[in-house]
């Protein structure tokens, strides 16, 4: 047997590794005599009247209740005796540019997922989990010794699980999650621990009784089908620890968009609406041949005195339907409806893309009668 069919024969293995508290870490190796106390990196506190937020706080600090995105006047509350630092992001991304660059060299495949984290396909490196947990502990320190910090990874057959597994034990965390014991460690985790559920959906979920990730891996797949299209496909499958997306560089596509100038300025409504229809369409047509997903919708409007404006709407989660970037673009387009106004040009754009690439094929699988 070849080497190929050997390696192929078997699932995969992902690591997803995250720097500890990455901020205040790096500021803690820059200004030594800073270690041990709370250090908190954000906005300005101005004895607790500052406006922002927190960026991110040490476990020093987090012991006193300080975490990422909290108000900073509310920092100062609970921890006004704490170090408070403004960002340093030359440093932040001039490290994390040297932490991944060493990542890649560790893995088959890469994908960088945050200014600290990235998922390292390691298939074709390690025979088992064995050799996967020495691989990783080598990666471990080769960061601590290139870089003096320290970083949690979760080993995983699938990106979704690595990646819940390396938030599981931090700081310095090694955490192996093999596939038959991977909805017995998802069931009582939070539904918001699940990738692409965020706040409103979680919401959302919760109206309908589902709290823990093993309540979701229960639900009647359909209604949730039904409830958020092919979101509540993907996040039921998830609930379930089954993801096939795989790791790849990130796209470089930030948005799709299209546009079309009228062949004469319009004040016709009719005629402007078809013409959302039409970018809408084209735009669709792009998205799924690239199989993204879009959370975005924004339009673009041109009058005839060249004026012009672009709006945009956040949806609560990501789709690809014809119909939903339809209906979203005709309402967006409505607002700028004149009766006296000539309109020239209108665009349609989405961004904020997730990747559907084998998700994909496993969705349109499980939604076949056949199976
Ligand atoms: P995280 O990895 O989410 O947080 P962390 O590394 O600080 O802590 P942990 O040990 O739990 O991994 O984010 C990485 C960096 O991104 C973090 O150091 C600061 C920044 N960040 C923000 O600026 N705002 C935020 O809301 C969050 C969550 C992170
Ligand atoms: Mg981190």
């Amino acid at each position: 047997m070849s080497r190929d069919s050997v390696t192929t024969d078997r699932k995969g293995i992902i690591f997803h590794v995250d720097m500890d508290h990455f901020y205040t870490a790096l500021e803690e190796r820059e200004h030594p005599e800073l270690k041990g106390k709370a250090i908190i990196v954000g906005a300005d506190p101005k004895q607790g009247k500052g406006r922002g937020v927190v960026f991110t706080s040490n476990y020093e600090a987090r012991k006193l209740g300080v975490r990422s995105g909290m108000p900073i006047s509310r920092a100062w509350k609970q921890a006004s005796l704490a170090i408070y630092l403004p960002p340093n992001f030359p440093l932040y991304e001039k490290v994390s540019q040297q932490i991944m660059d060493m990542l890649r060299s560790f893995s088959d495949k890469f994908e960088q997922w945050g200014i600290d984290e990235a998922f390292l396909d390691v298939t074709t490196k390690v025979k088992d989990y064995e050799e996967a947990e020495a691989y990783a502990k080598k990666v471990k320190q080769e960061i601590s010794k290139t870089q003096r910090l320290t970083c949690s990874i979760g080993i995983a057959p699938n990106k979704l699980l690595a990646k819940i597994a390396s938030d599981f034990e931090k700081p310095d965390g090694l955490t192996i999650v093999k596939e038959d014991k991977a909805e017995e460690f998802l069931a009582p985790m939070q539904v918001r621990k699940l990738l692409w559920v965020g706040k409103k959906t979680e919401a959302k979920l919760l109206e309908m009784g589902i709290k823990t990730i093993g309540d979701l891996a229960k639900y009647d797949a359909s209604v949730l089908n039904d409830r958020f299209g092919v979101m509540g496909t993907v996040i039921h499958l998830m609930a379930r620890g089954i993801d096939k997306s795989e790791v790849e560089e990130r796209s470089k596509v930030k948005s799709i968009s299209r546009e079309l100038t009228f062949e004469s300025d319009t004040t016709d409504s009719k005629t402007v609406l078809q013409g959302v229809d039409k970018l809408s369409e084209d735009v669709q047509r792009d998205v799924s041949e690239r199989k993204l997903l879009f959370k975005n919708v924004t339009i673009k409007i041109r009058y005839e005195n060249f004026e012009t404006h672009t709006h945009g709407r956040m949806l609560a989660s990501h789709t690809d339907r014809i119909q939903d970037l339809k209906k979203i673009s005709r309402e967006l387009v409505i607002d700028y409806l004149r009766p006296r106004r000539k309109i020239r040009l209108i665009g349609v754009r989405v961004s904020d893309f997730m990747s559907m690439k084998n998700q994909r094929t496993l969705v349109e699988s499980f939604h076949d009668p056949i199976f």
